[in-house]
């Protein structure tokens, strides 16, 4: 039996920080950094069963062409990817009654819509990546037992080409589910392995004021490359996603929307455009729908 301090329900039996019940989740679910994306997407859908925000994490269920499916922001960073992962699997896999691991085990599809700055001049603004590999440098899945779904191999080949330096944590690599990077690809997106950073500005090497232990961190992940993978975006979520998502037994996809270009300092001038284009892809996609 899981204790009240660990699993931590509401008054009303809802979990803790998301505020949900198992009925409020579909088993589709979008994730999307900012709150206001969630309505982004919600106006498109046919109906809307459920809606619910607590801090951060706004959520809304509802069905787009038969299809039911769960919106729900993150806020930024990995640390909320912690609370929001384990508490969609507490939903499912969980009884709230009698606080134990249910036997039947259920799988959710995560689906990423987020926003991302391309490290390749060749990945321009308002293009498309859909993350077949991501590398965290944000150390928070180090705290669960990840030796049997990271890749020890790039680990060790990102580590040496970038002179990392290993008091900041070791970073983590992790696919993603290639059941649905199979289900998303099309050529409108391009394949590419991500780097999910811990923070926004030195954690991803800005410089206002404050000096930073690797200036040249960012040319140096530009240039690595492994067996032909090169890096190309830089985000904050991806990396915990997949690596919670495969230890829990859920698939998991990150599509993100290129809105700036690290290489070359550009910023897309319609950024909003560009993420309506990927909301547009991704839903019709998720509903079966090939845009091609
Ligand atoms: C930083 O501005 C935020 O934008 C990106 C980063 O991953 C981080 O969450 O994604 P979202 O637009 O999905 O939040």
């Amino acid at each position: 039996m899981i204790q009240a301090s660990e699993l931590i329900l509401n008054p009303d039996g809802s979990i803790y920080h998301l505020n949900l019940k198992p009925e409020h989740i579909a088993q589709d679910i979008i994730f999307v950094g900012d709150q206001d994306r969630v309505e982004k997407i919600t106006a498109l859908f046919n109906n809307i069963e459920f809606t619910i925000q607590k801090r951060e994490f706004k959520t809304q269920t509802g069905t787009y062409k038969d299809k039911r499916i769960t919106v729900i922001s993150t806020g930024i960073g990995p640390d909320n990817i912690d609370i929001v992962l384990n508490e969609l699997d507490a939903l499912v896999n969980i009884d709230f009654t009698t606080r134990k691991v249910k036997e039947k085990l259920t799988s959710l599809n995560i689906i990423r819509i987020g926003t991302s700055g391309s490290l390749q001049a060749a990945i321009p603004v308002d293009s498309f990546v859909m993350s077949q590999y991501a590398i965290g440098l944000d150390n928070m899945l180090r705290s669960y037992c990840i030796d049997k779904v990271s890749n020890a191999e790039i680990e060790a080949a990102f580590v040496e080409q970038t002179n990392w330096d290993l008091q900041k944590g070791k970073p983590y690599v992790i696919s993603s589910s290639e059941a649905l990077a199979n289900h998303f690809y099309s050529t409108q997106i391009q394949k590419g392995f991500t780097a999910t950073a811990g923070g926004f500005y030195g954690p991803q090497g800005r410089v206002l004021r404050l000096n930073i232990q690797d200036t040249d961190l960012n040319q140096k992940m530009d240039q690595f490359e492994y067996n032909g993978i090169q890096i190309t975006n830089l985000e904050m979520e991806t990396a915990a996603i997949y690596g919670l998502a495969t230890l829990l037994g859920h698939k998991a996809i990150s599509l993100n929307a290129i809105i700036a270009n690290r290489a070359d300092g550009s910023f897309s001038k319609n950024p909003y455009e560009t993420i309506d284009r990927l909301i547009d892809y991704t839903l019709n996609k998720l509903a079966g729908h090939l845009l091609e």
